[in-house]
């Protein structure tokens, strides 16, 4: 029954409940009164300013409330995402700038660089640029002291396959928006490149046409499909992990794991025991060269030996039925199952009654207390920078690292499906959002560019940001005194917040990076997990990594981590981290008890400055739980008490892999939960885009960041959390797994840092008292600092749907 009751999509805003012509005739009269409106909104404006002046402090409750709907006031003026006239230290790349550095590496001769329509392996081709934060020093001369504003520059990577010893050099280029020069800043071993196109096409083609011609026989009758000529039955190679040299054991050698699917809505949830590794180490794609097959849970040396093995009946052979392609199939986002609810009703949105109480220049954002910049990094993601609340700088970078996510299998493509994400560019693998799923409607977008070595024109998404004022639906706090005496009162605040979010997708995982700023000068920070599992066929070794969870299916136990930089400045860079640990005590009790000796056990803080960097790299013990405090030992309360800031880690989780073994090292900033190190403008990040290959020899090595054990006592401080998640699938992460329990955070919470919670101040709070505390029934007085309790409005239009259907490319790439 359920069957028949196929979905046609919901156009515009006509609910199927609703007659289409009435929505027309609505629409209409919504047309109509577009000018009533909005001299009614003056009206309402001119209104609502005397009865805010009138009743700013008094208790009068608003009775205000508009027998008519009105339209919401815009207050959009607050919002422009335009770059400024001059851009500030943190602005990412204009276009303008990405054009001209172009043309004036183009011209370097030492480059020899190829345009993007003619790059090769063989090559020297830009791989990617972007801003180059500049020097903390002067950027802080220049932001606290109006210093020179500091140079902008860019990090421009660079693949020399052309050089006789190909390698990946990184330039720095500068001054923009006129470059003219380039320093050298790093180079790094061309093994351990991201991953190309030209490896990832060719490779494909490659493969596509020697399988088909040597055993498509063998992929026919095991899979039902074909690799070309295929009609509805198409199967296809996608490379799913990289071999390092040291998974492979060959430290000169490149490789690739290509894994053959079907192509159905998704692939990766189809996996077929038909696996190639590819050896891709020439920077020229004729010289690649199958290294191994895998099929049936067995290796052969090429596909030959395979064909030989096959024909003479030595192996069991696999028969895997193509999938059936329709709207049902597991791995397919289709509403299916046991539709609900009977009626679509849609769902509570949030509105603005009285416009945006933030306001956005640029990529600075203000909001309550707050402001801070905003960008995203193409490689490492998401970066703010310079938060301040009241005007004092908390934070002068809170930025996203690294995504890591290590597999476990006995099948080799996934077995070493160890990546380090962002060796697949995480900023720009951020695609547009999308308005009423992946943030709410009434969000502002901002909007990212990103170089890529395939085109000169930078690559634009449309929605790469959100930023939204949300209401948590929970109370920031409250208290109801109801009983007792003379003081009977009720004060409360909802916990209303501004999150600025972002979601990159890589390859088979979305991660959502959520930065929220809460009205009592915390911030918090989340990271959260969706997408497509990666699966394996069901072999029994198979079975010590995950459940079977279809016929011929195992989801596969893996491990996710991410690694954030907090470079906190409290009260200037002058810092001192100090932890409070709550240690058990037991004090003479015989004052207060009957019995001789009496002891009486509880528990006391013993304060503990962390005074060098091996001290203050962290592993969680639960035996000893602490407070991780931060603050200047020059600035303290009336009462000699630190104003701090406190680091409250609310997702970690334990690392299992061997320090020093396998791919481990590449994240060894997953060894700490929590880290602190003294600030160095060559320590500027943990990881770096050569971590999925270069464990061998790390180019980003964390752990040398600790092992010179400098001391951090009244040094300027950063402190790198990794967060972590097990992920053992089971049969609901079909088709994706949900976001629910798999989100990670962690708080910078204000520790003495103020006198007193500082959203005291907020006229989002609601108190209540008797006018007389010994007779309630004399009334109440209500008081809500100017808001009035019926704030209705008609929510502005949203027009997604339209502004999609007329711009495609604004979320899928062409
Ligand atoms: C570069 O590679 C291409 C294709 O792989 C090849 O045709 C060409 O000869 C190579 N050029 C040099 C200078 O090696
Ligand atoms: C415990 O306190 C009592 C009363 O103050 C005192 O007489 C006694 O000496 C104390 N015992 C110890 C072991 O300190
Ligand atoms: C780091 O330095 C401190 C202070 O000098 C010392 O106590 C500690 O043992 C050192 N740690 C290591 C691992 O060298
Ligand atoms: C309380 O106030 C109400 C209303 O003003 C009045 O009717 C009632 O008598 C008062 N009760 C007492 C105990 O004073
Ligand atoms: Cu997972």
């Amino acid at each position: 029954m359920e069957e028949e009751q196929v979905e046609k999509p919901i156009n515009g805003h006509e609910f199927r409940m609703e007659e289409p012509t009435n929505t027309e005739k609505y629409k209409r009269i919504i047309k109509i009164g577009a000018f009533v409106i909005l001299v009614l909104c003056i009206a309402v404006v001119v209104l609502l300013i005397v009865l805010v002046v009138q009743s700013s402090q008094d208790s009068k409750p608003s009775t205000k409330s508009a027998s008519k709907m009105e339209s919401c006031l815009s207050r959009d003026n607050n919002i422009n995402l335009d770059p400024p006239e001059v851009l500030p230290p943190f602005h990412d790349l204009t276009k303008d700038e990405i054009f001209s550095i172009q043309e004036f590496l183009y011209i370097q001769p030492d480059l020899k660089l190829a345009r993007p329509d003619s790059i090769a392996g063989n090559k020297s081709y830009i791989f990617t640029m972007e801003l180059e934060i500049p020097k903390k020093a002067e950027t802080l001369n220049f932001l606290d002291n109006g210093g020179p504003a500091p140079v902008r520059e860019a990090h421009v990577v660079v693949f020399r396959g052309d050089k006789p010893e190909p390698a990946v050099e990184e330039f720095v280029v500068g001054p923009l928006p006129n470059p003219n020069y380039k320093n050298l800043v790093r180079t790094a071993p061309f093994l351990y490149r991201p991953l190309t196109a030209t490896e990832y096409i060719a490779g494909t083609l490659i493969l596509t046409h020697q399988v088909q011609v040597l055993v498509g026989n063998i992929i026919q009758e095991s899979y039902g499909g074909s690799l070309m000529e295929c009609g509805n039955t198409c199967v296809a190679f996608q490379t799913i992990s990289s071999m390092s040299p040291v998974s492979s054991g060959d430290q000169k050698a490149r490789k690739l794991w290509f894994w053959l699917h079907p192509v159905v809505e998704f692939s990766i949830s189809h996996p077929y025991d038909f696996l190639i590794l590819l050896d891709v180490t020439s920077t020229k794609w004729e010289e690649y060269l199958i290294d191994s097959v895998y099929y049936g849970g067995q290796k052969f040396s090429s596909l030959n030996e395979l064909k030989i093995r096959y024909e003479s009946g030595a192996i069991k052979k696999t028969r895997i039925p193509y999938p059936v392609n329709d709207r049902n199939l597991y791995s397919s986002m289709n509403r299916r199952g046991k539709l609900f609810p009977e009626v679509p009703l849609p769902p509570p949105r949030e509105f603005e009654p009285m416009g945006k109480r933030y306001s956005i220049n640029g990529r600075h954002i203000r909001y309550m207390n707050w402001d801070f910049d905003v960008r995203l990094s193409s490689t490492y993601g998401p970066q703010l920078f310079d938060i301040k609340h009241g005007d004092k700088r908390i934070v002068y970078e809170l930025s996203l690292q690294d995504i890591a996510v290590f597999y476990s299998a006995d099948s080799p493509a996934v077995r070493f499906a160890d990546y380090v994400d962002s060796i697949g560019s995480i900023g720009s693998k951020v695609r547009s959002l999308v308005p009423g799923a992946d943030c709410p409607t009434h969000s502002t977008f901002l909007s990212a560019d990103h170089f890529t070595e395939y085109k000169n024109d930078p690559f634009h998404v449309e929605r790469a940001f959100c930023v939204f004022e949300h209401n948590t639906g929970k109370p920031l706090r409250r208290h109801l005194t109801s009983s007792d005496g003379k003081n009977k009162f009720y004060e409360g605040m909802a916990d209303t917040v501004l999150t600025i979010r972002t979601i990159a997708t890589i390859l088979n995982y979305d991660y959502i990076i959520d930065f929220t700023f809460h009205q009592n000068g915390a911030v918090e920070v989340t990271a959260t997990s969706t997408g497509y599992i990666v699966t394996t066929n069901h072999f029994l070794p198979e079975e010590d990594y995950g459940f079977r969870l279809r016929d011929q299916l195992i989801g596969n136990l893996h491990f996710h981590l991410f690694n954030f930089k907090v470079d906190m400045d409290i009260h200037g860079t002058s810092n001192r981290f100090e932890t409070i640990e709550v240690v058990p005590v037991e004090v003479n009790n015989t004052l207060w008890s009957s019995t001789d000796g009496a002891l009486y056990s509880q528990t006391k803080m013993a304060r503990h400055q962390v005074q060098t960097e091996t001290e203050a790299a962290m592993k969680y013990n639960f035996d000893k739980p602490k407070y991780l405090t931060f603050y200047n030992d020059g600035t303290k309360s009336d009462f000699g008490v630190p104003r701090a800031y406190r680091l409250f880690h609310r997702g970690m989780a334990k690392q299992m892999f061997p320090e020093g073994k396998g791919q481990e090292p590449s994240i060894s900033w997953a060894r700490y939960q929590v880290a602190v190190t003294k600030y160095k403008e060559n320590e500027k990040r943990s990881s770096s885009m050569y971590g999925t290959w270069d464990a061998a020899d790390p180019v980003v090595n964390f752990q040398k960041f600790i092992d010179d054990n400098e001391t951090i006592t009244d040094e300027d401080q950063v402190v790198w959390v990794t967060m972590g998640v097990h992920h053992i699938p089971h049969m609901e992460d079909f088709p994706v797994t949900p976001t629910v329990g798999l989100d990670l955070s962690f708080f910078l919470l204000p520790y003495n840092y103020f006198d007193e919670d500082p959203a005291m101040g907020s006229s989002d709070a609601i108190r209540i008292e008797p006018k007389n505390q010994n007779n309630i029934t004399e009334g109440l007085t209500i008081f809500r600092y100017g808001i009035p309790e019926n704030s209705q409005c008609v929510p502005r239009e949203t027009n997604f749907d339209e502004d999609v259907q007329r711009n495609p490319s604004s979320l899928f790439d062409q």
